[in-house]
């Protein structure tokens, strides 16, 4: 090499140094750094934000259910029966969200508010409270991202034939998403058909941990009482998914798109995966474990089919696609909504093959190993670059569709202080990270946080949070307060240079302390 090269490089070397972090993600950046039509936003969902689970006409979803449910170790009795009281205060928090600067927000339907009986009449009252969320976000000039199925298949349907794992569920959903077109598509550009599709299958099928929290003996996290078979009915649910999501953006194509011109996807739930030991064996299970969580579902939306190692290794228990299935499958999606948080370790476990049965975990033949041994720990590690290499991954592996990240954020133990530092660093992080991904060539179209305030949590109920809003529980009236993220996310994106962590973060300013 000759000198100038030599010193070419360490010149590319230093400003590399200045402009990353210790994350080795970009540092400095400014909103408009990102491409002009790329959306930011944060988001919630219908049950873990609305309450008023029996008001107006709502019946209950499989989530009521599950977290009704005496067998149920993982709420520690709590529900979302009130949750945030969206429900009537949804006025309120989208004047936050305007002094937030949100540029869109991601919320779902829920399908037993809309449709009580699962299918045919609609409630006049459910449609009215949506049309009003939708009209005054667009007043504000917030785009509604709209999810039709986030975790509540109304619990009618479960009872009638047993949800999604059974066929009839296909026609239901359709039939459903159907209305939500025809009601809201004139306002509505962007749908996705279900939250974290393979997460909804594993949780709610093999681990029993999520609706309806079905699992069998010894596969579950919870005492499997509730009825399941975690060897089969993961694949099941999954393939009633794909059908359903594919059916529905035909009919979204058909029916709607013509006059509406919007986006339909889906959205799948993604890790990152370090390999615990720098052997083959360690990488060959990674690539399994991205097979198995978004090959499951990509690879039929993007090839036609399971991946290869699915089918080999579940082989009867996967149902097969016909070759109509697998056509219509194919191409049916505008982009990918992809939920992120964590990078974890991986192990190669061959051994899960000598088990008698074997659920979808065993057929991986793969450890993951989250923050040590803790499956659901309380704060994620900060760990951007894993992000990163996800979205440059599905870009190589899947034709580089367009993405958005539909959730992102650091879950905390939920303890009261508005001094949320790390997620301050966190956010400041992952999205240098989802910067750099574009620039490497990501077709990466928006980033939503999870979550706008408060919720009621998925794994642990009001245990953990990721809100930039502080929800007050002790208060009647669940009174709402910026926490540092808030402030740091209003300055980025009301233009601000996120240079540094806490620069130009005035927590003084204009967010609205509490109503
Ligand atoms: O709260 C959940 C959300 O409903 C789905 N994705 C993960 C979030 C945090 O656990």
């Amino acid at each position: 090499m000759s000198s100038n090269s030599v010193h070419l490089l360490s010149f590319i070397t230093l400003i590399l140094i200045m402009v990353t972090n210790a994350y080795g993600v970009v540092d400095e950046y400014v909103r408009d750094d990102f491409p002009a039509d790329f959306v930011f936003g944060a988001g919630t969902s219908a049950y873990q934000y609305e309450g008023a689970v029996l008001e107006d006409g709502r019946t209950y979803s499989i989530w009521d259910t599950l977290a009704h449910y005496s067998g149920n170790n993982i709420y520690n009795g709590a529900n979302g029966d009130v949750a945030c009281d969206g429900y009537h205060k949804y006025k309120e928090d989208i004047e936050l969200m305007v002094d937030t600067g949100l540029e869109a927000l991601r919320f779902s339907v829920s399908w037993s508010r809309l449709i009580p009986n699962g299918r045919g009449p609609v409630n006049l009252k459910g449609l009215q409270y949506y049309n009003d969320f939708i009209d005054i976000l667009i007043s504000h000039g917030i785009q509604p991202h709209i999810t039709l199925h986030h975790s509540d298949l109304p619990q009618i349907l479960e009872d009638e034939y047993g949800g999604w794992l059974s066929r009839k569920s296909v026609k239901d959903f359709v039939a459903y998403a159907d209305v939500c077109f025809r009601e809201f598509g004139d306002r509505v550009l962007h749908w996705t058909t279900f939250n974290e599709a393979n997460v909804f299958a594993l949780g709610g099928y093999d681990l029993g941990v999520l609706p309806p929290g079905r699992c069998s003996y010894p596969f579950g996290y919870i005492n499997c009482t509730n009825g399941g078979d975690s060897t089969s009915e993961p694949y099941i649910v999954g393939h009633h998914l794909l059908l359903a999501h594919a059916s529905t953006v035909r009919l979204y194509r058909k029916k709607y798109k013509a006059t509406q011109h919007g986006f339909i996807g889906i959205n799948i739930f993604a890790y990152w995966y370090n390999l615990d030991s720098n052997t083959i064996e360690d990488e060959k299970a990674a690539e399994r474990a991205h097979d198995f969580y978004e090959g499951w579902f990509l690879n039929p939306l993007v090839y036609g089919d399971y991946p290869e190692i699915m089918k080999k290794n579940a082989g009867s228990r996967i149902p097969n696609f016909t070759k109509q299935e697998s056509e219509r499958i194919k191409g049916s999606f505008d982009f990918v909504g992809v939920n992120h948080y964590d990078t974890i370790s991986i192990k190669n476990n061959p051994s899960s093959f000598e088990m008698e049965t074997r659920d979808m975990y065993a057929d991986m033949a793969a450890t993951l190993i989250v923050n040590g041994t803790d499956m659901f720990p309380t704060q994620s590690e900060i760990t951007p670059l894993g992000l990163q290499k996800l979205l440059n991954y599905l870009k190589e592996k899947y034709g580089n569709p367009p993405i958005y990240i539909h959730e992102n954020g650091q879950g905390q133990p939920r303890n009261g202080t508005l001094i949320d530092t790390p997620r301050v660093e966190y956010l400041h992080a992952y999205i240098g990270a989802v910067l750099d991904a574009i620039r490497n060539g990501s077709n990466t179209m928006g980033y939503f946080t999870w979550s706008f305030l408060d919720l009621f949590e998925m794994l642990s109920g009001y245990k953990t949070s990721y809100g930039l809003y502080y929800v007050d529980l002790d208060d009647k009236e669940l009174t709402r307060y910026p926490k540092l993220s808030a402030h740091w996310y209003a300055s980025f994106l009301k233009g601000k240079n996120m240079s540094g962590i806490f620069e130009n973060v005035n927590s003084q300013e204009t967010l609205s302390s509490s109503y």
